[in-house]
């Protein structure tokens, strides 16, 4: 990659990456399991953000850790996810990244983790980063690059 490709990269902010929170799908903490695997289902998403009522951000929830929740000795006992709440079975170890944060800042982040989310200074959710948006980024800049 030219120097001047990846330098434009690392100025990028996460506030210019970033999915603002209208438009990421997610869960309240207190909410069942049973509405969270609805909403993973319905928005198709593997995994989405849970926000406390103070719309601060939580963890994460996935279809995944919902679906061993319902495993019962020898089937799956989907009643069990009602009585469940979303904060008892979700990931709390998520970084998180500030919208002052730049584009190598959230590569790094992303490289274990399929999106990471953008928080306030209390707390507050403001959004999600992808992998997709990242090497969206990558891609660009390696094609802007192969055409000088
Ligand atoms: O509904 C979808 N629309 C689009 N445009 N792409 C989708 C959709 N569902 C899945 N995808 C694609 C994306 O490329 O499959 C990838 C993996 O999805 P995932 O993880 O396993 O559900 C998507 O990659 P991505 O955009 O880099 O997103 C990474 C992860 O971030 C997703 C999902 O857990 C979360 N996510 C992305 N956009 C979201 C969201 N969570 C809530 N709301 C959103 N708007």
């Amino acid at each position: 990659m030219l120097q001047m490709e990846r330098e434009k990269n690392e100025m990028l902010l996460v506030e210019e990456l970033m999915v603002p929170s209208e438009k990421v799908a997610h869960v309240q903490s207190g909410n069942p399991l049973e509405h969270a695997l609805l909403v993973l289902i319905k928005t198709g998403y593997s995994a989405v953000p849970v926000l406390n009522p103070h719309f601060q951000f939580e963890g994460v929830i996935s279809k995944t850790k919902i679906l061993e929740e319902a495993l019962g000795l020898e089937q799956f006992e989907m009643e069990r996810l009602s009585d469940i709440a979303v904060h008892t079975v979700m990931d709390r170890e998520i970084p998180c990244l500030k919208k002052d944060h730049t584009f190598i800042d959230a590569l790094h982040k992303l490289i274990d983790h399929p999106f990471v989310c953008v928080t306030g200074e209390n707390g507050e959710f403001d959004g999600i980063v992808t992998r997709r948006e990242i090497l969206k980024n990558v891609s660009k800049s390696y094609h802007e690059s192969k055409n000088k």
